[in-house]
């Protein structure tokens, strides 16, 4: 399969997490990369496809905020990652703030995902990557991997969250309409995919489902519910999953076939897929017990489908296992 990946991706590298008032290493590292990329050999460069693709995602504000946060905390004098501590939950408006502080506020839906110096170029090139593999596919590949990363499945139109800064699958998702495609999203990451939920939820020209731990257990808590199917135009174009905890292939594979048959039924020209590799029994913040053969079980079922796919990276950070659990599922697919 051909995969697509760009060096400048790297230059995202948050440094530490703060979780229940302790620093512990940034999980969504570097090195995951580097993980994926010695298991699945060299990839093809990402190519510039700009950055109006964005814009058909992402508003101007969010995306000139993302572009100058991390500069706007140096010029601010404030040391190390760019991270909020103050959200407008209540009565959420459009304020123009200048303090770096209210707008890392107004931008964000957790203090997960710091802003590095690297984050913007990061995270551009993961969006590049995601277009990249996606010419393929609209070029007649059946499926295309694209090394994504950072993630992206968590940030919305205005807002980051999770490791997320661009939607990458969103954004890919677009191109490929405004290509001429009928475009399924299928969400296999451990967690909920509420960003990429949120940008379509009214939409009724774009089919999302999602597989993952219930959110009354697990991040995000907020989004990811069963009885969340979408909105307006949009109503019954969600399909949302939850699994207890614990759940391994055998409690997996009925929320997977449940998944293709809607997809099936919508009948998608084009299926974008959002793969993390987190759903893995050993992943060191998810509680789901897949194994790394099972991956090449999950990619035959969803590539039986016969759409063309686009596979992009989302989660997975049991560093040591990611490599053999990507290759597996690419495997799996092909
Ligand atoms: C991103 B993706 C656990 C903290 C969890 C955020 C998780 C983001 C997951 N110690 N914080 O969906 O893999
Ligand atoms: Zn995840």
């Amino acid at each position: 399969m051909r995969c697509f990946w760009d060096a400048r991706q790297l230059a995202h590298a948050p440094e530490l997490e703060l979780h229940n008032g302790a620093f512990v290493p940034f999980a969504e590292s570097p090195a995951r990369a580097e993980a994926i990329l010695a298991a699945i050999g060299t990839p093809e460069a990402a190519v510039d496809h700009g950055e109006a693709r964005l814009r058909a995602v992402h508003s101007e504000a969010y995306l000139a905020f993302l572009w100058s946060a991390h500069k706007d905390w140096r010029a601010a004098g404030r040391p190390g990652d760019a991270s909020g501590y103050a959200w407008p939950v209540v009565r959420r408006r459009q304020l123009s703030l200048d303090r770096i502080d209210a707008r890392l506020g107004a931008y964000s839906f957790d203090a997960a995902s710091p802003i590095a110096a690297g984050t913007w170029e990061g995270a551009y090139w993961s969006a590049q990557t995601a277009l990249s593999a996606l010419g393929a596919v609209l070029a007649g590949e059946p499926a295309a991997f694209a090394l994504c990363r950072p993630p992206g499945h968590h940030c919305g139109s205005d807002y980051l969250g999770g490791y997320c800064y661009l939607n990458n699958a969103a954004i890919a998702a677009e191109a490929a309409i405004a290509a001429g495609r009928k475009v399924a999203i299928l969400d296999v990451d451990y967690h909920h995919g509420n960003g990429t939920q949120d940008i379509f939820y009214e939409r009724g020209d774009v089919l999302f489902a999602s597989i993952h731990a219930d959110p009354r257990t697990d991040y995000p808590f907020f989004w990811g519910h069963a009885d969340e199917t979408g909105e307006g135009e949009g109503e019954g174009a969600t399909l949302n999953l939850p699994l207890a905890r614990g759940a391994d292939l055998a409690a997996y594979l009925p929320a997977l076939d449940a998944a293709l048959e809607r997809i099936a039924a919508f009948a998608p020209d084009l299926l974008v897929l959002s793969y993390g590799a987190d759903t893995f029994a050993g992943d060191p913040i998810s509680q789901f017990r897949l194994e790394t053969a099972d991956y090449a079980r999950v990619a035959r079922r969803i590539a039986s489908l016969g759409t063309p796919t686009l596979i992009a990276m989302e989660g997975g950070y049991a560093v040591d296992a990611l490599g053999a659990n990507v290759a597996s599922f690419l495997e799996g697919f092909a």
